[in-house]
Formats: C-alpha cells, structure tokens, sequence
C-alpha cells in the first residue's frame, strides 16, 4: 500500500484521517518520519498556516505530504477562535479552550458556529488546497466524550447530539475534516 506523510503531531487528527484512509493509504504522521518541531503557524489564515506545515515537511524532509489546519468558527464571536483554536486559552488545552468560547458564549442567543479544515497537499513541487465546512450550533455545556477539541460543544446541523456524542466512524460521515479529506482522496485517484 501506499503511504502518505500527514503533517500532524495531533494524534486526534491522525486517528481520524487513518480511517479515512483505510485500506487505501497507510498514514505516516511527523513523529512517524521523526520530525518533533512544532511548526510555527504565523499566517493569518487557515490556507497560510496549512502551506506553512505541509511546504516545511516538504522543505526539511524532501516528502510530499499534506497538512490540515483547521477550527472553530463562532459567528457571535467575530468568528473566533478560528485559527487560534488550538491556543484560544494561551495554551492550557483543549478543555480551557472550550470553557473559554462557552464563557463568552454566556448570555449569547446566536449559538451559530461553524468547523472549518483547509487541508495543502504540497505534491511534485506544486500546492493543491481542499477545503471542508460543517455548519452547527453550540451547546450550553459540553456532553459527549469521544472526539476532541471543541466536540463536545459542537452540534452539526440536523443531528441531535454532539459531535463528541458520535462515534468516529459517525464524525467521519460528516465532518468538515472528512469533507476536504473526500476531495483529496478524489484528487489523488484522478
Ligand atoms: P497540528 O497543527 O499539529 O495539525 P493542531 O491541534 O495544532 O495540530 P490546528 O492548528 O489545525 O491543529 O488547530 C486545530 C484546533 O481546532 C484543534 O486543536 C481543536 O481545538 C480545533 N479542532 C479542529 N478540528 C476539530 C474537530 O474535528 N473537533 C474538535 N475540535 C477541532
């Protein structure tokens, strides 16, 4: 089987991604190609920060790959945390992150938010970008405790549970990820 290299050291993502991928591509993450930098994510956008991580791999590994970046996006809240998703709470995790939105979400009746994924596959020296939108609402409190991240507040549009209340396989139908996923597997077969 093939192998593709993910520019991740999110092992949620990379889970998520390998059973995307089943049977298809065997998934290499960084730690698997023994890259331990964070990459730094200093764009302004999601589409500059996935090129960041996927031209970096390319650059210091000479591998092509593909990277996602991707988050939240709170339409009450100006659109944050965006691509701050990941550091909303400077740093204190995923749990800090989702109790930051939920305190400024207090009082709040647009509960609006969306999931976005900009996944840069950076392929024979070319970049092809693939993107992913899942529209929902956020809960009041979290429930559910599969997933990551802000799952547990997050629920899709015309479902009645959280993503963290669904399975992965479930999440996996849906999701913003597996949406731009689809367009690269469709992309890499052609
Ligand atoms: P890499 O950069 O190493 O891929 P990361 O976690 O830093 O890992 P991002 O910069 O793309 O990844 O930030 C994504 C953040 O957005 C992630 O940490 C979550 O807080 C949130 N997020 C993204 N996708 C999510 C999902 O499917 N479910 C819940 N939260 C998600």
């Amino acid at each position: 089987m093939k192998s593709l290299v993910f520019a991740t050291h999110n092992l949620h993502k990379t889970q998520e991604v390998k059973e995307l991928l089943a049977g298809k591509y065997t998934v290499l993450n960084l730690t698997d190609i023994g890259c331990t930098t964070e990459i730094p994510e200093t764009g302004t956008t999601f589409v500059e920060n996935a090129g960041l991580k996927s031209k970096f791999v390319l650059e210091n590994y000479q591998l092509d790959c593909f990277a996602d970046d991707s988050g939240l996006e709170v339409e009450a809240l100006n659109q944050e945390p965006g691509i701050y998703s990941a550091r909303y709470s400077g740093g204190k995790g995923d749990l800090a992150n989702l109790q930051l939105v939920l305190q400024k979400m207090e009082g709040i009746s647009n509960r609006k938010a969306r999931f976005k994924t900009v996944i840069s596959l950076m392929q024979d020296g070319k970049e092809h970008l693939f993107e992913g939108v899942i529209n929902g609402t956020l809960r009041t409190e979290p429930s559910g405790t599969s997933g990551f991240g802000y799952d547990p507040i997050f629920e899709p549009e015309g479902y009645a549970k959280t993503f963290a209340e669904m399975s992965m396989e479930e999440k996996n139908q849906i999701s913003h990820r597996a949406q731009a996923m689809k367009k690269l597997i469709a992309f890499l077969r052609a």
